[in-house]
């Protein structure tokens, strides 16, 4: 089973899959946390170049490099783990290509589609969490860290990034469930796991 979740930067994405963790030890499932871009040797090494804020590239680049990134993961790990039935949970998937850099940077979104359908293949995503909140509040959620690449485009980025994310939602409605990402973390969690509980 895969489960993913996706929103804009600080929406609580690795705040909630922690507390799920935590869920799935204490009642003894079996599953795997992996991280996009990221999750293989070679993912991780494009994580460095995608994220640096010292690398100027080309939108074309980028979306390329996320693709390669996920190609390895979903070879090397999602689909062996699926296999073995564990419980796979991904922080971002292929909804995080079409937000960021379909309805971010404009590239061809029917494009994109045909290319994460390439890598993905047969593999179903089976729930989607999509934290989400108004880039306004964007500030508060990082202000602690430096900001990498993609988190240091301007907010007209991030708001039709979070447009994108809403879009992709109303489309895929069985798949997601959107959460206010303002509300307390421990609410938060606690309507993933009421909405697990029908899936696992
Ligand atoms: N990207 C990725 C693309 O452009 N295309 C793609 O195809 C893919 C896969 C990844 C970047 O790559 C881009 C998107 C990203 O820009 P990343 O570092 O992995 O970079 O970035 P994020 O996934 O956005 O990670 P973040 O850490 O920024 O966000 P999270 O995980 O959503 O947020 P989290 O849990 O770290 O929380 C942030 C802060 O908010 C607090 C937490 O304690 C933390 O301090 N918080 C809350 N505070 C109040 N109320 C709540 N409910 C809270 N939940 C969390």
């Amino acid at each position: 089973m895969l489960i993913t979740f996706e929103g804009i930067e600080g929406a609580g994405k690795s705040t909630q899959i922690k507390l799920l963790e935590k869920y799935f030890k204490k009642i003894k499932r079996d599953f795997l946390v992996i991280r996009e871009p990221g999750g293989t040797p070679i993912s991780e090494k494009i994580r460095e170049i995608l994220l640096n804020p010292d690398h100027n590239l080309e939108n074309e680049t980028e979306l390329f490099l996320f693709l390669a990134s996920r190609a390895e993961l979903v070879k090397k790990v999602i689909k062996p783990a699926l296999k073995k039935n564990k419980i796979v949970i991904c922080d971002r998937f292929i909804d995080s290509t079409m937000a960021y850099q379909g309805y971010g940077r404009g590239i061809s979104k029917s494009f994109i589609s045909l290319l994460n359908s390439y890598i993905v293949k047969d593999i179903k995503i089976q729930r989607t969490y999509l934290l989400d909140y108004a880039p306004e509040a964007f500030g508060i959620r990082i202000k602690d860290r430096t900001m990498d690449r993609i988190e240091n485009n301007n907010i007209d980025f991030h708001k039709r990034v979070r447009e994108g994310f809403l879009k992709i939602a109303k489309k895929n409605k069985r798949r997601f469930l959107v959460i206010n990402a303002l509300e307390p973390i421990e609410i938060i969690h606690k309507k993933i796991i009421e909405d697990l509980t029908n899936f696992i």
